[in-house]
């Protein structure tokens, strides 16, 4: 390929990746910039009243109490100031303040090489996870990695058959015991299947809980130890998906997950399907931890790599 064409290649797929995302934000695009397109873009000055548009607009949005008043103190600060003079200012200064926020916390790996890396994925029932776990494989193995998925969702049978259905599709292995095993078992077997196959990733799938019940997050407690053990330094990513439906509550998910099992990392899914996306820069805010993907439809290309200042564009681009 040559290089110009290897270029528009990239554009042509970076648009793909935008114009996906756009309408994924849609729900969210709509009750944030919606609130204050017409004032923006009208002969509005600039003022309290487009400034009090702008704070309900994020609340509404679902960005949260804090970080929307971190956001108003800084536009109101440089409004003050006489920085900002137009509304059309006022929105890109918006938009960098929130490109900020979102890009606070950046993924750095955990300064090892091992092979395999080890991912392990928890979450509440129904958040995504195993959706997560099959588009991430595909995206890797389409990328030349070999990927090894184990079922350590033990607790209905269904949820072994759904990893593996993503493992034949895929056209990679899954490590699996019959259902009821012990998750830690097959998360043992599965990392040791990994290193004596030579994989580049394995990816343990686990039973959704609920963040409060202690027994359940006990056993992830010890499926972390287990796996430390046959593979030292592993899990060496530890990601929460979160799903983004739920608006602000994830927080309190997101912090009691974290507080038990250190997360690395979170994955906010079913943008889609909400008008409540403006939760990840609360959760940013609060959690100070990386977010590294995003899901924004059922398809496999809408799960994309979180992107802060793509986002921010598309919540903005009508
Ligand atoms: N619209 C939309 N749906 C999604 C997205 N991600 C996952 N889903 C759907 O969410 C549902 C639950 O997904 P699963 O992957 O089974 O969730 P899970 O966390 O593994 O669930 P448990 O194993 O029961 O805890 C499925 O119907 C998925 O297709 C997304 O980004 N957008
Ligand atoms: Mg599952």
């Amino acid at each position: 390929m040559s290089e110009e064409t290897h270029k528009n290649a990239t554009e042509k797929n970076r648009s793909g990746i935008f114009s996906g995302l756009k309408r994924g934000l849609a729900k969210t695009r709509d009750s944030l910039a919606a609130g204050f397109d017409n004032v923006i873009h009208g002969k509005a000055q600039v003022g309290p009243e487009l400034m009090t548009r702008i704070e309900e607009s994020l609340l509404i949005a679902d960005v949260g109490m804090a970080a929307t008043q971190d956001i108003m103190a800084e536009l109101n600060r440089e409004v003050g100031a006489q920085r900002l003079r137009t509304p059309d200012a006022v929105q890109d200064h918006l938009k960098h303040l929130m490109t900020r926020q979102l890009s606070a916390n950046q993924y750095e790996g955990d300064g090892t090489e091992s092979t395999p890396q080890v991912i392990l994925v928890i979450g509440v029932n129904g958040s995504g996870k195993t959706t997560t776990i099959g588009k991430l494989a595909q995206k890797w193995h389409l990328a030349g990695q070999r990927v090894l998925l184990v079922a350590a969702d033990t607790f209905r049978a269904a949820a072994v058959d759904q990893l593996q259905a993503w493992a034949d599709r895929v056209g990679i292995p899954c490590i699996r015991q019959s259902s009821g095993a012990d998750p830690s078992a097959v998360a043992f077997d599965g990392v040791q299947a990994g290193l004596a196959r030579n994989m580049d990733r394995v990816i343990i799938d686990t039973a959704g809980r609920l963040q409060t019940n202690h027994n359940l997050m006990e056993e992830l407690k010890k499926v972390k130890r287990v796996i430390g053990k046959v593979l030292p330094g592993a899990p060496h990513e530890t990601i929460l998906v979160l799903d983004a439906t739920i608006g602000q509550n994830s927080l309190s998910q997101a912090k009691l997950f974290h507080e038990g099992l250190q997360v690395d990392s979170l994955i906010m899914t079913k943008l889609d399907g909400t008008a409540k996306g403006g939760v990840l820069l609360n959760l940013s805010r609060e959690m100070k931890l990386p977010i590294r993907y995003i899901g924004v439809g059922e398809k496999l290309e809408d799960l994309q790599e979180f992107d802060a200042k793509m986002f921010v564009e598309a919540l903005f681009e009508n």
